[in-house]
């Protein structure tokens, strides 16, 4: 268990890992943290002294043999990422060459730095809290243009500030009670009918970081469309047309496709579309397509909406009807494709498309994304995830467990309990008080090198 309030003297080995993606690019990013990370970086160095503050421009060598020209900025503790001596290493952006100054560097007495180990190192150092070390994972990993938006604001503090000011009311009620027991002679009770307003409120505001848990959610996972239907009615095309991409395959030969098939769509919300396997009585068909089907069953229980696909042509038949039956209690559009083959407009319910000549598919892409919209229309101020989430309702059910009792005016004392209990979840989401597991388990998720 974590007490950063304890004072903690943290000895930390020093760490080197590649910041950049592998790969062909402008510049490769090797990045040392660590009380060695000068003494490492001076021997492999050829130019002028590193300088805290500085850029130097020189040579990285390797007993002489040169291994590539490099720009190298030099950070002291604590005013780097990690708070500890940072040096990092800009070089040609070749897979080959980072590989050898990283091997270089590790060889010269650095260690390999673990998943997500400097940013771990960041808020061991109180450089950051964790709501903020999250937020860094979710900035990497944000699928679209709006979550990243989202996740810099909690980079910012923006949850932790929020957290605090509940934390500060809290402590404001625990002190009025502690002051009263301790002196009781001279403090007052605080009356129960402050408290009761006060903890009112403290839940209103806790309530308030919760309410956006549920689009948090949406932004960051996105929503999952998938195309139902019988088989051959269009479905893989109306797939490839929605992702401008020749994704799938398509043939006029009913059960084409037989594995679920996944894209992304950023529509301000990452949308996930999702084509399957044509819905028919799995008695008449191989195993192999009798198993896309049941994954396409699946499927469709899963995804927030549905697009219901059948021919405009030949019209709903049974067949249509029972896939319809699956899915209807489901949000969902009914869509008759192929309405080029037909005149036929009479289903008032369904959407008319045809993916051969684009009829219709721009209002069909138009309700697509106010549904979508509409999922996540909620004022997302706050961004969570579970473990805050979490965090959050424990702490919401202390406070109303201290409600209840200034209610039936219990001793204060008891009541005292509940507000530090709620207290002491607000310090686990903000990483005051923290196990290694916890720990753990949320910089697993980071790539090597943040
Ligand atoms: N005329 C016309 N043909 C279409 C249209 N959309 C798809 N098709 C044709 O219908 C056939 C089936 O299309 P797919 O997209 O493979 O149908 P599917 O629903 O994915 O079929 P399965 O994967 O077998 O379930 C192909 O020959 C397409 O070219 C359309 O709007 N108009
Ligand atoms: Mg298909």
């Amino acid at each position: 268990m974590y007490n950063l309030d304890m004072n903690i003297i943290q000895e930390f080995d020093t760490i080197a890992a590649i910041a950049t993606p592998l790969g062909t690019g402008g510049v490769g990013v090797i990045r040392i943290s660590g009380n060695e990370s000068f003494d490492i970086a001076e021997k492999i160095f050829k130019g002028k002294p590193l300088e805290a503050g500085k850029i130097s421009h020189g040579w990285i060598e390797d007993n002489g043999t040169k291994i590539d020209e490099v720009i190298v900025l030099s950070f002291k503790n604590p005013n780097s990422y990690t708070g500890e001596d940072v040096i990092e290493i800009q070089c040609h952006g070749g897979v080959n060459v980072v590989r050898n100054i990283l091997d270089l560097v590790l060889k010269n007495g650095a260690r390999m730095a673990e998943r997500g180990e400097f940013t771990k190192r960041a808020f061991l150092n109180k450089k950051m809290d964790l709501s903020q070390a999250e937020a860094v994972a979710d900035l990497i990993h944000a699928k679209t243009q709006n979550f990243a938006i989202q996740s810099a604001k909690n980079l910012s503090g923006v949850l932790y500030r929020k957290v605090n000011e509940i934390r500060g009311k809290i402590f404001n009620s625990l002190s009025l009670i502690i002051a009263a027991i301790d002196f009781p002679e001279d403090v007052n009770e605080p009356s129960y009918d402050l408290l009761i307003s006060q903890f009112e409120e403290t839940v209103k505001e806790v309530d308030s970081v919760l309410a956006c848990a549920k689009s948090s959610d949406i932004l960051r996972q996105g929503i999952k469309v998938a195309i139902v239907g019988k088989p051959n009615v269009g479905k893989s095309s109306l797939f490839n047309k929605l992702l401008n991409a020749k994704r799938a395959i398509v043939t006029d030969i009913a059960g084409t496709t037989r594995d679920v098939l996944k894209e992304t769509l950023d529509m301000d919300v990452a949308v996930t579309l999702i084509d399957t396997a044509g819905i028919r009585n799995t008695d008449d068909v191989g195993q192999v397509e009798g198993i896309g089907i049941e994954f396409s069953k699946q499927s469709a229980e899963e995804a927030d909406l549905i697009l219901f696909v059948y021919d405009a042509k030949s019209g709903l038949n049974k067949e249509d009807e029972e896939i319809y039956n699956l899915i209807k209690d489901k949000k969902h559009l009914i869509i008759a494709n192929k309405c080029d083959l037909t005149d036929d407009r009479t289903d008032k319910n369904a959407i008319y498309i045809s993916t051969l000549t684009n009829e219709g598919l721009d209002d069909l892409r138009e309700k697509i994304k106010n549904i979508v919209c509409d999922f996540s229309a909620e004022e997302t101020e706050f961004i969570t995830n579970k473990r805050q989430t979490d965090c959050l309702i424990k702490c919401r059910d202390s406070l109303t467990k201290a409600l209840d009792a200034a209610k039936s005016q219990e001793l204060q004392d008891l009541i005292s309990i509940d507000l530090k209990s709620a207290l002491l979840f607000l310090n686990e989401l903000t990483g005051e008080v923290i196990t290694d597991e916890i720990l753990n388990n949320i910089f697993d998720h980071f790539c090597i090198g943040k």
